[in-house]
């Protein structure tokens, strides 16, 4: 029997990348670099200052930069970043993610959030999901970023279960290779990549029966 479900925010409970698309981007234009929506897959579930070191090395600009400056580069990509969250409302949750939840409430089975973004409880409590969730993990505690185990493993704490006995769902390959690192179900979401080593992949989580799924 599986006891908790601990879900990735971005990709799988709604879709904020074409936010942090923009935020990038013109930061990016300010320093003369140029992304596109193809460079943009590759920051999905990566943190904020590892996006912007990726983004300096794809523009070739690595070295150019104090720790402070870089500060203060994300600094601003966050303020505008915030600012397009602000339109962010329950029509943005994807597709069955509010019945699955219900759901999962319903039958007591406790829902945690493992999200590498700092402004998850902002986010989700402009869905107005917040309620539905036992716990988040606070990514400024993690030591490593996905694929290490990590911040899955502290969800489960949060839920007071075992990895084993939670089913882990994300949408991208480093949070897959997360939950298989601590023996967690993995139950990969609506990639349009192949998603490697997932248990289960479905395109909308009302794809899935809680009951049938707890039994796994
Ligand atoms: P923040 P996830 C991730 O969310 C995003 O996919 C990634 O693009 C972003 O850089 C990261 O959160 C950090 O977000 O700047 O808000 O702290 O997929 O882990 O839910
Ligand atoms: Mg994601």
């Amino acid at each position: 029997m599986k006891k908790g479900f601990i879900f990735d925010l971005d990709g799988v409970i709604t879709d904020t990348a074409k936010f942090h698309f923009i935020a990038w981007r013109d930061l990016a234009a300010e320093i003369g670099i140029e992304v596109d929506l193809k460079f943009n897959e590759q920051l999905k579930g990566i943190s904020r200052m590892d996006s912007l070191e990726r983004i300096l090395a794809y523009g070739n600009r690595a070295n150019d930069f104090t720790t402070e400056e870089k500060e203060a580069l994300a600094a601003k990509k966050n303020t505008h970043y915030v600012e397009l969250l602000q339109s962010l409302s329950p029509a943005d949750l994807l597709p069955g993610v509010k019945e699955f939840l219900d759901d999962a409430r319903q039958q007591n089975i406790p829902c945690a959030i493992a999200s590498a973004s700092k402004n998850a409880p902002f986010i989700l409590k402009k869905l107005e999901v917040a309620d539905l969730f036992d716990g988040i993990v606070d990514p400024a505690t993690l030591h490593k970023g996905k694929p290490d185990p990590e911040i899955f493993v502290k969800a489960a704490e949060l839920l007071n279960i075992q990895p084993e006995e939670a089913i882990g769902f994300e949408d991208a390959q480093a949070g897959i290779d997360g939950i298989k690192a601590c023996g967690m179900f993995a139950v990969g979401v609506l990639s349009d990549e192949p998603l490697h080593g997932a248990d289960l992949t479905v395109k909308r989580l009302d794809e899935l029966n809680v009951a049938e799924l707890v039994q796994l």
